[in-house]
């Protein structure tokens, strides 16, 4: 293929250290993503994109064509049930990848519990709390004891065969009840991604409504039970994320030291790299060839996770993982699953770097595989570490961006946010309720999820930008989360600069920025209980679906996004995305956009243009304040302590200025 030059690969492009890395003689061999999107022109199959093609027998591929009656599948298949067919299963890959990578974690948790591993159980409080979930005895018990326990409860949870998710009742009850009235509460992990596999094979499940059904169980088993087991067992082991300051982008990398790219999801590999790049005999070897030390910074989701809790750069998002080598300054890609893009091993072709593959689920052609071990991790780390020192001298001309990296300050966990917002004397929601109450917050919006070559890619800072000016707290993920970091929005400073004046008074306040990074994809399940504790705060309705929120992951890519989009909507929250594989259906364009908000209260629903969907999501926030009678200016009363006292009703519905940020 031939190399488009400088920056004619990308007329979509904004990100200027990308610019300046493609544009730059070290990188004029480097074929990238863009360069393949440019030649292959942006025409897509119409019933791919659609959702009408389907390969499920060898009868077909059949194309179907909606409301042509001779354009059906050979077996009869509707448009419908075709597109719930193919949609179920995206949400079921979702699903999947997400409960492995949790599975995987639980597995490194129990070994950590039996002292098999260099870490240890670091948060005894969410320990307890999480105990307690489970109906763990925790009196006079030892934590490793307790955490024992809870691994091999949790790591059950996944091949249940009956009854319910345990991880449910951490929903508020409303919803609980909804979803148990509807009978969407999943039962096994595994069942559920089973189950959606055999119902949508040839000749099963042929109605839409009853595939969504499980499209819907199967995604709670995600949200709920698997990626929230994941994140939460995690920070036990690992620390739950407090705010910090970090930096990211392509001017992260150093060229004075050896630079370890880590990309892919599961922290356990990245946490060990952190613990051996430490290590004398590691900072030894470096010195003997000249470098300063290993420079280890992340990328994608796994950069995520290091970044929240160590502080440690993150150098590229999904979109960037090809640039990061295309500096020529990286000795060593350490990639473990999920988002690593099979061309990043012919991009190392062209400069001295090593692509290592580290999980045995997950090989690629030209790239050394070493295993990892969990137990043995921190030798494991030290391997892949001396494999990239021994690189360093080969390395030949590179272009690190210099004037690239970012201030950005991260760590936003549900914890957090209770306990900075959380007024003077206690952890609470309360603050953030009552600003929402008093209109300083319009609303909350979660942007998530991932980047997409095929689309431009300063989507994310559109809809930010546009929702913060709007008085819409933001919460990020993902690799959205690190694209609105590159644009400036994950500094407190950015409050004064682009959030509406009530949005910006609260943040200067409280001293956040006006995006609140709150980890990787997986962690998505931290704004389902940042939701929760909304909720249960009081004054803002009874469910999620009564919260002026709205969720979108405009640029997704990965089958993951989907299930998140998923589990989101059936748990009452308004999701949008610039675009959807079901617009081949009329019938279940229907059920996606209209009725699920009759039955989750939540629903789906796309729009391409991102000013748009931003105000798409602002008109859903103004119909819930106004649902709540919040959508009227209060006057400002101040209370004395007999109307105090007369606030007996929990609703909240006050602006006393006493719960104002501390
Ligand atoms: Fe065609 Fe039906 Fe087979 Fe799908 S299941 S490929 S629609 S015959
Ligand atoms: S890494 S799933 S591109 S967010 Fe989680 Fe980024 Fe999306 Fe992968």
């Amino acid at each position: 293929m031939t190399r488009l030059t400088g920056c004619e690969s990308c007329t979509d492009l904004t990100c200027s250290s990308t610019i300046e890395v493609l544009g730059s003689d070290v990188s004029k061999n480097v074929v990238t993503a863009y360069d393949r999107v440019q030649s292959r022109g942006m025409s897509a199959c119409l019933f791919g994109s659609g959702g009408t093609c389907c390969r499920n027998c060898n009868m077909g591929p059949c194309q179907i064509i909606d409301g042509v009656e001779e354009m059906i599948g050979i077996c009869g298949a509707t448009a419908e049930t075709v597109v719930a067919r193919n949609y179920a299963r995206t949400i079921a890959a979702g699903t999947a990848a997400h409960a492995d990578h949790a599975r995987e974690m639980i597995f490194g948790f129990i070994a950590t519990a039996k002292g098999e591993t260099p870490h240890e159980i670091k948060d005894e409080e969410k320990l307890h709390m999480l105990a307690k979930v489970f109906e763990i005895e925790t009196e006079g018990r030892d934590k490793n004891e307790i955490a024992l326990e809870l691994g091999e409860k949790a790591l059950a949870e996944f091949g249940k065969q009956q009854g319910t998710q345990v991880m449910l009742k951490r929903a508020p009850k409303k919803r609980q009840e909804l979803w148990k009235r509807l009978g969407v509460e999943p039962r096994g992990i595994d069942r559920e991604v089973t189950e959606t596999m055999h119902r949508t094979h040839m000749g099963v499940d042929q109605h839409y409504e009853n595939i969504m059904l499980q499209g819907a169980r199967v995604a709670l088993a995600d949200g709920w039970a698997a990626s929230m087991l994941s994140t939460d067992l995690t920070d036990i082991m690992f620390g739950t994320p407090v705010p910090i300051r970090a930096m990211v982008d392509l001017g992260v990398l150093k060229e004075d030291m050896v630079n370890v790219a880590v990309h892919g999801h599961e922290p356990l590999l990245a946490e060990s790299l952190c613990m051996a790049a430490q290590q004398e005999d590691i900072q030894a070897l470096c010195k003997k060839v000249g470098a300063k030390g290993v420079n280890l910074v992340g990328v994608c989701c796994t950069g995520n996770e290091i970044l929240m809790r160590r502080g440690i750069p993150v150098a590229g998002s999904f979109i960037q993982q090809e640039m990061v080598l295309a500096t020529g300054a990286v000795e060593a890609m350490v990639v473990d699953i999920q988002c690593v893009m099979q061309s990043v091993a012919q991009v190392a072709k062209n400069f001295h770097t090593e692509i290592i593959t580290t999980n045995y689920r997950a090989k690629m052609p030209d790239a050394i595989h070493l295993q990892f071990d969990e137990v043995d991790s921190l030798n494991s780390a030290k391997d892949i570490l001396k494999r990239a020192i021994g690189n360093f001298k080969k390395r030949g001309a590179c272009h690190i961006p210099k004037d690239t990296k970012l201030d950005v300050v991260v760590g936003f966990s549900h914890e957090t946010i209770n306990y900075i917002l959380g007024g003077r004397f206690r952890s609470s929601y309360r603050p953030l309720n009552d600003n929402i109450i008093n209109g300083r917050i319009r609303g909350v919006g979660a942007i998530v999820g991932c980047e997409n070559y095929k689309l431009p890619d300063d989507v994310h800072v559109i809809v930010a930008k546009e929702l913060i000016k709007n008085d819409v707290l933001v919460l990020a993920t993902g690799c959205a989360a690190q694209a609105l970091g590159r644009a400036g929005l994950l500094n407190p400073e950015a409050a004064a600069k682009y959030a509406g004046p009530g949005l910006a008074e609260v943040c200067e306040t409280v001293g956040m920025p006006p995006v609140l990074h709150m980890g990787s994809c997986v962690d998505n399940s931290r704004i389902l209980i940042a939701a929760t504790a909304m909720v249960e705060e009081g004054g803002l309705g009874d469910d999620i679906s009564d919260l002026p929120a709205a969720g979108t992951a405009p640029l997704w890519m990965s089958e993951k996004a989907v299930s998140i989009g998923e589990y989101f909507a059936t748990s009452g929250v308004y999701v949008v995305f610039q675009n959807l594989p079901v617009s081949g259906s009329k019938v279940m364009k229907k059920y996606l956009y209209e009725d699920m908000e009759e039955m989750y209260g939540g629903m789906w629903d796309t729009e391409p243009d991102p000013v748009k969907l931003a105000h798409k999501m602002i008109a859903h926030i103004d119909k819930k304040r106004a649902a709540l009678g919040i959508d009227k200016k209060r006057e400002r009363v101040l209370f004395d302590m007999q109307m105090r006292r007369d606030l007996t009703d929990g609703t909240g519905l006050t602006d006393v200025g006493c719960h104002g940020p501390a």
